[in-house]
């Protein structure tokens, strides 16, 4: 089968056309394929600025700019990788149980059928469908989450599911071994001082902010790489990670964070670890300037689906 490519953008004029993710096919045929863009919005399970629930759309829109050769890892990621852009998931505003539902319906003909699912969000709530189905298809997968937020509390405003709850449920539930996973990024105010103790008790191993900034990307990216070791592997993206000045679009904002190119560099220097699934989550374009969190978050997309694609060349 020819694999799926991009529009041509010397030949047909980017603002042309409806807009998928770097401008792949509409699909929602999976023969073949080896990985599909997903757009989970959802944002009722925000405590603080709802919006992402216009976050893929967003996404797809600037994603446009995006060209199909990455010349980090020097790949031509669509000729080793077969790529569609799948849609959304289903939802349903102000009902979290319920969109659950929906989405690990709609999320499992991909997942179980091998294909590695880059999902854009949405608030962080939602991820705990994608590691439900990663964990359903593929046993316990390792996490690589980069956030300024553990997202482990336990409960929220009395809610045991929102974008602060994320990474507790699933090792809860058994879906992730958290003994070969790592958070990275944390910073700021805390609620108490078990905020980060409680990652910690739950198995994580945890790199923050400020000591991500003082080893360097690329000793962070060992670090991780060393952690995860040969396992399958998530990567869980939130666009708070990053400085405000640089992604400004987010949920949540903490000051004092890495740089666009920081998490770039961090991001290409995983090549080699096996991945099975991924998402970048929490953009908010309600509160984006000049669309640059936007712009960031479709290439942290590019750069995972190029993590990928390097998995299929081997
Ligand atoms: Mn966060």
């Amino acid at each position: 089968m020819q694999k799926p490519r991009s529009t041509n953008s010397l030949e047909t004029p980017r603002f042309c056309g409806i807009p998928t993710f770097m401008r792949l096919p509409h699909t929602r045929d999976l023969d073949g394929v080896d990985a599909a863009i997903i757009g989970l919005p959802f944002d009722t399970g925000s405590p603080y600025r709802v919006g992402c629930r216009f976050g893929p759309r967003e996404i797809r829109n600037i994603s446009v700019l995006l060209r199909p050769i990455n010349p980090y890892h020097d790949i031509d990621v669509f000729e080793h990788l077969s790529v569609i852009d799948y849609g959304d998931a289903r939802i349903v505003p102000g009902d979290t149980l319920r969109s659950f539902e929906v989405m690990e319906e709609d999320l499992r003909p991909v997942v179980s059928a091998g294909i590695k699912p880059l999902c854009f969000g949405g608030d962080n709530s939602v991820s705990l469908s994608q590691i439900r189905e990663l964990g359903r298809h593929h046993g316990k997968i390792s996490l690589i989450h980069l956030d300024a937020h553990t997202d482990t509390w336990d409960d929220y405003l009395g809610l045991k599911h929102m974008s602060g709850s994320a990474y507790r449920r699933g090792v809860e539930e058994g879906w992730i071994d958290s003994a070969t996973s790592i958070q990275v990024g944390m910073r700021g105010s805390l609620f108490s001082r078990e905020d980060i103790q409680q990652s910690v008790k739950l198995g994580y191993k945890l790199i923050h902010t400020d000591e991500m900034l003082e080893i360097g990307m690329v000793e962070t990216a060992r670090r991780i790489k060393e952690r995860v070791g040969d396992n399958k592997v998530f990567i869980s993206i939130d666009m708070d990670v990053v400085d405000p000045a640089y992604a400004p679009g987010v949920q949540i904002p903490e000051c004092g964070g890495p740089t666009a190119h920081n998490i770039l560099t961090l991001l290409r220097n995983l090549g080699g670890v096996n991945v099975v699934g991924a998402e970048v989550m929490e953009l908010n374009h309600l509160y984006d300037s000049g669309e640059i969190t936007a712009l960031l978050a479709a290439t942290f997309g590019a750069e995972l689906l190029a993590l990928m694609a390097l998995n299929k060349r081997g």
